[in-house]
């Protein structure tokens, strides 16, 4: 059997940080007097700080304004993860990846387009389990390009067909389908449209689950 991988996204999939991403967006917006909910951050999910800002206005508003709003947004961020501890590592992250770590036939990979999935991660002492990490601050190229995913399929040494990634954001479900790779959506089947699976969290699936995944396309192709 081929050696497959698993490619994780962060904030959402395997801690609850995409609250604060939200806080800091909705903090921001407010002191704008924009008005933003959680259906709009629902867009912003998955893209690149500066992209966010550009969906939040709905324009640009030129190189100084978005880089001192991007920052601030950032300070607000830095502010609400400050405290996180492991009680908003999200269900059933922990078991799945203790459990793809510990067989042979299985890789696993961190890719966010967070510049701050590092420091979480180190928070959190989970950089331990992933045999590649890969983050924003590594391609200019955020979500829903594919960039990248395939940047952590290369550091795992796996073509992209033997990868699936797991992603809560309707951008990462589309830049997973872009690099040709199976995705599993946590999340609403309604926004994560084009994955190959959704479920609500990470406790409703273990390693054979995924791997029936790729038993299924060995099996139509
Ligand atoms: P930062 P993910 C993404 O992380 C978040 O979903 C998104 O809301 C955020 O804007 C983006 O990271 C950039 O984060 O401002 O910390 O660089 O979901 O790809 O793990
Ligand atoms: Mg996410």
């Amino acid at each position: 059997m081929n050696m497959h991988g698993v490619i994780f996204d962060l904030d959402g999939v395997i801690v609850n940080t995409a609250k604060f991403h939200y806080k800091g967006w909705k903090k921001l917006a407010d002191k704008l007097g924009l008005p933003f909910d959680e259906e709009k951050n629902e867009k912003l999910k998955g893209l690149s700080r500066r992209d966010s800002l550009l969906a939040m206005l709905g324009k640009d508003p030129g190189e100084d304004k978005a880089a001192k709003w991007c920052e601030e947004k950032n300070a607000y961020y830095l502010e609400f993860v400050g405290q996180i501890d492991k009680s908003e590592i999200l269900p059933g992250a922990m078991e799945l990846v203790r459990e793809i770590q510990k067989d042979k036939g299985w890789k696993q990979a961190l890719a966010s387009s967070s510049k701050n999935a590092k420091l979480i991660l180190n928070k959190l002492d989970l950089t331990k389990y992933f045999d590649a990490v890969v983050d924003g601050s590594e391609t200019e190229k955020a979500k829903p390009d594919p960039a990248l995913f395939l940047l952590a399929a290369k550091k795992l040494g796996l073509p992209t067909d033997d990868v699936v990634v797991v992603e809560d954001a309707e951008s990462g479900v589309a830049a997973a389908r872009a690099g040709k790779m199976k995705v599993i959506g946590l999340g609403d089947p309604k926004i994560l449209v084009g994955a190959d699976l959704v479920l609500k969290d990470l406790s409703q699936i273990d390693l054979s689950g995924i791997g029936r995944l790729f038993s299924k396309a060995a099996a139509s192709r």
